[in-house]
């Protein structure tokens, strides 16, 4: 008999639509211990949300909704687009109309979970991996026990604050291992009205997607993945992972992108992974198997010949490695281990190149520019060095979105010391200078998440940082602080290069837009039915922009 049901909420309404892949490890789990799941999935409804919200909770009552929260804002400097608002409406909605707690989760909700919790006005929140932990809240409400009996749960006790429930071992509660669900298949679905539907979102999206390991042990300046996901490698089964894998393309979702926070780390696991796809494939002729195409994210190291060679072999299409520079200078310190040693070089980026273009796979290398200690030379001779990569494509960020538990967030929070308006903190829509205190100077971990995203008023403001140096003296307000490096960015890239550079923009210095979030020329490729990452198809953007929508197949 069922323990009850849980009703999943997938407020995302991005498009190009990416699968909600969440959802279906957080159903897995609640089905394994006997509870009813639905998974109510608005992406596809952006325009009637509100009717679709209204219509489920009139028929179905949960004793549990959970909302997945992926994204903040779109963390892009020139737009610095936020979707909380949005989210937040979805969840007022979904309360009018249920009675029933509500619990929120996801990467970006645990990038500041303790704000969001307090600003989405809900019951609970769990920051990392929740397959076991929501399990353990359902079960909690199910037999009447207290949610203090939850392993790091945060719970919202209204005027008393949001609390977190503590794990009893902190590594458990850092690292996220014994959090994920690692022995077993996520059960992947198309089709179903009750479930995320994986076949629709590859054809709507051009992608469908696959986790082989929660986490990551490095800590680059400015990522949130390893305290947002957790900070050691939480490895699945090899086997779970390619029978998943050909699950979705039996069901017809062919181009599949990793989302380990990097596939090569850890490289042993990853070769094990590519081993059992490639022991398969030769195994049988017509396993599906063959039809894959993989897309994934690494860093320039550790990577071998081997390695590409197993990559190639297992049906690897697309390599997107992120080196964010190639000057030493400022790689040094940014780009680190836990213990903050950097562990690659450019000339480590090189090898990618050339090994993924000996075996016929696309790259797509990415830069950031505008960290700490960028100036106008440092930023030309890195374009320098990027655009002499035997790449297909090269992309630039110019600006850093800053967080809460970034290093970044945490160094500029202590500088700033609660009075100082820090050179380079930047948000387009400040309207006093942006002055953050550390975590020990506030009263406590809402105050301290939220200043990284709203102002004191309660509006939107999220937090950049965008190295002063490459400042123009005549920088005409905080949205236009971008515009000299931005003229300059574009002069560096030769004319007769561009077609296959992604640059940022503003409004006005030309109509690309290097921005996932509802791109035109993104929503145009999933029209037209091309698939894979959208990156692959971008040096032949001009030519497809003017294409005729004639099938309705896949490419
Ligand atoms: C792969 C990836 C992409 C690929 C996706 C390909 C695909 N088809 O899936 C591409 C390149 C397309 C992409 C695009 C974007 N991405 Co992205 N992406 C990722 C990445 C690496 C993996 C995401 C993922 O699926 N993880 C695997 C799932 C299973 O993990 P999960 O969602 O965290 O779920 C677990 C827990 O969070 C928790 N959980 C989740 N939901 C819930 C709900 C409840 C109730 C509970 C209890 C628990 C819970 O349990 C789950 C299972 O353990 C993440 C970083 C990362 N390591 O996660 C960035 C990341 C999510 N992306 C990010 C961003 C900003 C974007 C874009 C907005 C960028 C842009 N401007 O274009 C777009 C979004 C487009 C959209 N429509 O949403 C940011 C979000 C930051 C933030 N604070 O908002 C991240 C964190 C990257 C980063 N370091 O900044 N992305
Ligand atoms: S950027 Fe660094 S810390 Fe972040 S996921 Fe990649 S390797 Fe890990």
């Amino acid at each position: 008999m069922s323990k009850g049901l849980v009703t999943l909420v997938n407020p995302n309404l991005v498009h190009p639509p990416i699968t909600p892949y969440a959802l279906d490890i957080l159903a897995t789990s609640l089905e394994d211990a006997e509870f009813d799941v639905d998974v109510l999935d608005l992406t596809f409804s952006r325009e009637n949300w509100t009717e679709v919200v209204d219509a489920y909770f009139g028929r179905r009552q949960p004793v549990l909704v959970g909302v997945t929260i992926r994204n903040t804002d779109t963390i892009y400097p020139q737009e610095q687009r936020v979707f909380l608002g949005s989210h937040k409406a979805i969840i007022d909605q979904v309360r009018t109309r249920t009675r029933a707690p509500v619990v929120a989760g996801g990467v970006g909700f645990s990038s500041m979970p303790y704000a969001l919790v307090d600003y989405f006005g809900i019951d609970y929140g769990v920051k990392g991996p929740g397959e076991f932990t929501l399990v353990q809240l359902a079960e909690a409400i199910a037999s009447g026990a207290p949610p203090e009996t939850v392993p790091g749960l945060l719970i919202n006790k209204g005027s008393a604050g949001v609390h977190r429930v503590s794990h009893a071992d902190p590594v458990v509660a850092a690292g996220h291992v014994s959090l994920v669900q690692r022995a077993t298949p996520y059960r992947r679905h198309s089709g179903r009205p009750d479930r995320v539907d994986n076949q629709m979102y590859f054809h709507r999206g051009g992608l469908g997607n696959i986790l082989t390991k929660n986490g990551c042990t490095f800590a680059c300046t400015h990522c949130v993945e390893p305290d947002a996901k957790g900070n050691r490698f939480a490895r699945r089964a090899e086997t779970a992972v390619v029978d998943e894998i050909e699950s979705l393309l039996l069901q017809g979702v062919l181009d599949l992108h990793t989302t380990d926070s990097e596939f090569n780390l850890n490289i042993t696991h990853s070769k094990a992974v590519l081993r059992e796809i490639v022991r398969r494939k030769s195994r049988d002729a017509s396993s599906p198997l063959h039809r894959l195409r993989l897309w994934i994210y690494v860093q320039p190291a550790p990577f071998d010949a081997e390695y590409a060679a197993l990559l190639a072999e297992a049906g690897c299409a697309g390599i997107n490695v992120a080196p964010d520079h190639s000057r030493p200078e400022l790689l040094d310190g940014w780009k680190v281990s836990a213990g903050g040693t950097r562990f690659y070089d450019f000339d480590d980026v090189r090898k990618v190149c050339r090994w993924a273009s000996e075996h016929g796979m696309a790259t797509m290398v990415e830069a950031l520019l505008g960290m700490p200690g960028e100036t106008p030379e440092t930023m030309r001779a890195c374009v320098d060095d990027f655009q002499s990569l035997d790449a297909t494509v090269v992309g630039y960020t110019l600006g850093i979105r800053v967080f809460p538990y970034s290093p970044l967030g945490r160094r500029l929070a202590a500088a700033s010391a609660g009075e100082l308006a820090v050179p380079g903190l930047q948000s387009n829509d400040a309207e006093e200078p942006i002055v953050l205190a550390p975590l020990e100077r506030c009263p406590n971990r809402v105050s301290y998440e939220r200043q990284f995203m709203f102002d004191r008023a309660g509006r939107f403001r999220p937090v950049y940082y965008f190295s002063p140096a490459l400042v123009g003296d005549d920088e005409a307000g905080p949205g236009r602080r971008y515009d000299h490096a931005l003229q300059l960015l574009w002069d560096c890239v030769p004319p007769h290069d561009r077609l296959r550079v992604m640059l940022p923009t503003r409004p006005g210095l030309s109509p690309e837009d290097n921005n996932y979030a509802d791109n035109p020329f993104l929503l145009r490729l999933t029209e037209l039915g091309y698939t894979g990452a959208y990156w692959s198809h971008w040096p032949k953007r001009y030519e497809i922009m003017h294409e005729v929508p004639a099938r309705t197949g896949t490419r």
